[in-house]
């Protein structure tokens, strides 16, 4: 009998599948259901509901619940063994929340197998739509509760992050402010993941670490939810919210309904889910300190792993609880891919001329900066688009190019230093992962080896492996992580990029700091 273990993963746009094999080290199975084409009759846009207010963005919850049973439905048609299947965990989009009723936990605990999910939880909710981390519309509750609990820095020290319009808490105030009676009504508060596991499981399932710690809630060094922050947030917010709990967590076996609809085995163990962002550390085999992921898209993402918390003094990123029990960090640069085709679209080239620009010219530029603000920045925070230059001629076509990344690398180097971890390796994904020559300035800059990775759904597959570690380590705590993941997280073969010019940007990254400095009027 195979060895299989299901992740689920439940986004902004859509809920997917992967299926893995643990004994032959195959992904068996993966699938996608896209809510827009599934559910048109929610008349959601890429997930999302329209909204006259732009920074207003909401998703009707059952639409996730709809897609459950869409999808245990298509994995049957497609002669799935479900029965097979041992574990199963999963990952959320994170910081959107669900808001329930008193009915609830009676609701997760006699799912009627003759009627759907959507009929099931149809009363369960006291808020029909569940504010989604696109939603911007928080700022007056971001700051009254920093400055309840002492400020930016004191907020990311406490929570791991400062407060975030998205995060969790800040949108809880809100509810509890604009319609104190729904919030009354309101005895659990979940985040999509916890929401989806007490479906699957049929129970109130716990928050876990990793995506507790994207809701301003949780004390990042105690992961226990933290009173001062919950006082700051909503009355009695203590009672409404489900415990914490680490990822690896075995909630309890499958719901008879999946077992009565679908075929599962009733002793399929289901697991505590955690958000997108640290499952994907797991599906990116991100298992040891200074292992770190860079996504070069649109916006160039950087997730790092350290053992101990550390947290952003400028509140720029943020830590969340990683699924190894350690600490990983995001942390978000809008001005990327953005950038780079910016600056090749100004000068008129080609991604080859790109690379061409970059072969000729020196490591380190001969001192020529650039600040690539295109768009306002997350990190370092610029609100005022602007490109600054320093000694670089604007008319300097390939100063530009090679400037371009190297300040996206040395701003990558000076904005993760808090972390108090260099990398050790570094996997990258993404778009402009296909190019070496950049990949060789990342390198150099960060004086580490760059590996390239190719990623389907990582938030996915990880959730997957958080299934069979945590299924494992029931029976056996000396489950290692690497043997979990060999075979399905690993980097490239033969992908190593190793650096060639470190000593370079030594300086070069005091000078881009500086002139950091000077552009952000400090
Ligand atoms: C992380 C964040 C996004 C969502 C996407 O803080 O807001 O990455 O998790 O689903």
């Amino acid at each position: 009998m195979a060895n299989l273990f299901l992740g689920l993963d439940s986004s902004t746009q859509s809920l997917s599948a992967i299926l893995i094999d643990l004994d032959t080290r195959q992904v068996i199975y993966d699938i996608s259901l896209s809510y827009d084409e599934t559910f048109p009759h929610y008349r959601t846009e890429n997930g999302v509901l329209k909204n006259a207010n732009p920074q207003v963005a909401h998703t009707p919850p059952l639409i996730w619940v709809d897609a459950l049973d869409k999808l245990f439905a298509q994995m049957q048609t497609d002669g799935i063994a479900l029965n097979e299947i041992k574990a199963i965990s999963g990952s959320g989009q994170q910081h959107g929340s669900v808001y329930l009723n008193t009915t609830a936990p009676d609701v997760f605990s006699h799912l009627d197998a003759n009627k759907s999910l959507t009929e099931n939880l149809a009363n369960a909710f006291s808020r029909d739509t569940s504010p989604i981390w696109m939603d911007s519309s928080t700022r007056p509750e971001c700051d009254e509760i920093c400055e309840n609990l002492g400020g930016l820095q004191a907020t990311a020290e406490t929570t791991g992050s400062t407060t975030f319009e998205r995060f969790t808490g800040p949108q809880i105030r809100k509810f509890y402010k604009e319609d104190p009676e729904a919030y009354a009504q309101t005895s659990h508060i979940m985040l999509v993941s916890s929401f989806m596991a007490s479906i699957l499981s049929g129970t109130i399932a716990p928050i876990d670490h990793g995506d507790g710690a994207g809701m301003n809630l949780m004390d990042i060094q105690t992961r226990q939810w933290h009173p001062k922050a919950l006082d700051a947030t909503a009355p009695d917010l203590a009672d409404r919210l489900p415990p914490l709990a680490e990822s690896w967590k075995t909630i309890g076996p499958i719901s008879t309904y999946f077992v009565k609809k679908y075929g599962f085995d009733p002793n399929t163990q289901t697991l505590t889910w955690s958000g997108d962002n640290p499952n994907s550390v797991v599906g990116l085999g991100l298992i040891k300190e200074g292992m770190v992921a860079i996504s070069l898209g649109t916006s160039d993402t950087y997730f790092g792993t350290m053992q101990k918390c550390q947290t952003d003094p400028r509140g720029e990123g943020h830590v969340f609880v990683s699924p190894t029990g350690d600490y990983m960090s995001l942390i978000c640069f809008k001005n990327g891919s953005l950038a780079r085709e910016a600056i090749a679209e100004q000068f008129s080239l080609n991604w080859d001329g790109f690379s061409k620009a970059l072969q000729a010219t020196p490591p380190g530029n001969n001192g020529k900066i650039l600040l690539p603000y295109f768009e306002p920045e997350i990190v370092p925070n610029v609100l005022t688009p602007g490109i600054h230059r320093f000694d670089l001629d604007e008319n300097d076509a390939e100063g530009h190019c090679r400037a371009v990344v190297e300040a996206q690398m040395m701003s990558m180097r000076i904005h993760s230093e808090w972390m108090g971890v260099r990398p050790s390796a570094i996997y990258v994904t993404g778009g402009a992962s296909v190019n070496t020559d950049i990949l060789q300035i990342m390198a150099d800059v960060q004086n580490c080896s760059v590996y390239q990775f190719e990623v389907t759904n990582s938030a996915a597959l990880g959730a997957a492996l958080r299934a069979a570690h945590g299924y494992l380590s029931e029976s056996d705590t000396s489950t290692q992580w690497q043997d979990i993941i060999t075979g399905f997280a690993d980097p490239i073969s033969g992908s190593e990029i190793t650096p060639k010019n470190p000593g370079v940007y030594d300086g070069l990254v005091k000078k881009y700091a500086e002139c950091e400095q000077r552009a952000l009027g400090k």
